[in-house]
């Protein structure tokens, strides 16, 4: 069967990009592949947590992926510090990984910014620890965003070089999963930059926990134009927030934007609004009232972090001892 890895980071802010760009397409895949979900608790210490938060957080994205019918007995769902494989594989990786690699990382240069000197090390080397959660299992496919397609190259040159330096044909060569270009949502202050769990303006996001009213209030306050909608996604040059605004409701409707340009081409962005606050509010509801149930019963949701974290040290154990005697590690 074919496996995939795939991972959120608990870092607050869940938003309506990380649940339509990842956790929804998730349970389509569900049926089709031996799917291990994880929260990367480790990738999100990169940059500082409260510790608190920390543990608050991953519950909370834990609470989402089964809200929105990601089952956990047919998956793995676990948070990623509870398998030391995952840390124990990176190391090997940061001395497989070469620093020039490293170093043409595009989302390090973006999060770091431009104080280089002072990100943590665990940032630069994040892309090794993203291909070690994913070779620690052999996963043969991830599902990733476009922002996340460069560090998946550079888990396939990291399991490349590593077979060919220690003369193994351990790894697989890793495929991405990549989902329709509607997934990719922006923010709704400004329609060329994604919707994100660090822009400070948190009217700039839908947030998986946001009532009726904010997600309404949220989309009534998003940037437009002044222009009426366009009838073709043709007309979307020049006009980021219409693609976007219109990209939100055919994904949220399980359309297409042709159809939905065809719906509302030529309406003023108000009338539009009102239809694409009460589709959000529809079909985001059911999906939040579950994660507030789950987020009031921590054991249960504690319990299937634990037994997922059981199931994924099983898969992995093998895996590991084969790469570590492959490094020579004795006692391997
Ligand atoms: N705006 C988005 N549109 C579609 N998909 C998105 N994802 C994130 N933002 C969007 C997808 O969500 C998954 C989990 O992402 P992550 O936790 O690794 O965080 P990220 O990709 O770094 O983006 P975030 O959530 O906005 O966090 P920050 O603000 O820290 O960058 C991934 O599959 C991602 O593609």
């Amino acid at each position: 069967m074919k496996r995939i890895f795939s991972g959120v980071q608990p870092t607050g802010n869940l938003h309506l990009g990380n649940y339509l760009g990842a956790i929804r397409n998730w349970v389509r895949l569900q049926d089709d592949y031996d799917c291990i979900f994880c929260v990367v608790d480790m990738h999100a210490i990169t940059v500082r947590q409260k510790p608190e938060e920390l543990t608050a957080n991953t519950r909370e994205v834990a609470a989402a992926m089964i809200a929105s019918g990601v089952d956990p007995k047919k998956n793995i769902i676990f948070n990623q510090s509870q398998v030391s494989g995952h840390a124990e594989l990176a190391w090997i990786f940061n001395c497989v990984a070469r620093l020039g690699w490293l170093s043409r990382m595009t989302q390090f240069k973006e999060k770091a910014g431009k104080d280089k000197e002072n990100a943590s090390v665990g940032l630069f080397a994040y892309p090794n620890l993203m291909a070690a959660d994913i070779l620690l299992y052999k996963a043969t496919h991830v599902p990733v965003g476009e922002d996340q397609k460069q560090h998946l190259e550079l888990t396939r040159d990291i399991a490349q070089k590593f077979n060919s330096d220690f003369g193994v044909d351990l790894f697989p060569m890793v495929e991405p999963l990549i989902f329709g270009a509607a997934t990719r949502v922006m923010s709704l202050k400004n329609g060329a930059a994604k919707m994100s769990k660090s822009d400070p303006s948190d009217n700039s996001r839908i947030g998986m926990t946001d009532d009726s009213g904010a997600i309404a209030r949220k989309i009534r306050k998003a940037k437009t134009d002044p222009h009426p909608l366009p009838a073709s996604p043709k007309e979307f040059d020049g006009r980021p927030e219409a693609a976007n605004l219109m990209g939100i409701y055919a994904s949220l409707a399980d359309s297409t934007v042709e159809d939905v340009c065809a719906r509302f081409g030529g309406e003023q962005f108000s009338t539009f609004k009102q239809h694409l606050a009460d589709l959000a509010v529809a079909k985001l509801g059911p999906v939040q009232e579950e994660m507030r149930r789950l987020m009031g019963d921590p054991a249960y949701v504690d319990g299937v972090l634990g037994d997922g974290a059981a199931r994924a040290r099983e898969i992995a154990r093998p895996i590991l001892k084969e790469i570590q005697e492959a490094v020579g590690f004795l006692g391997a």
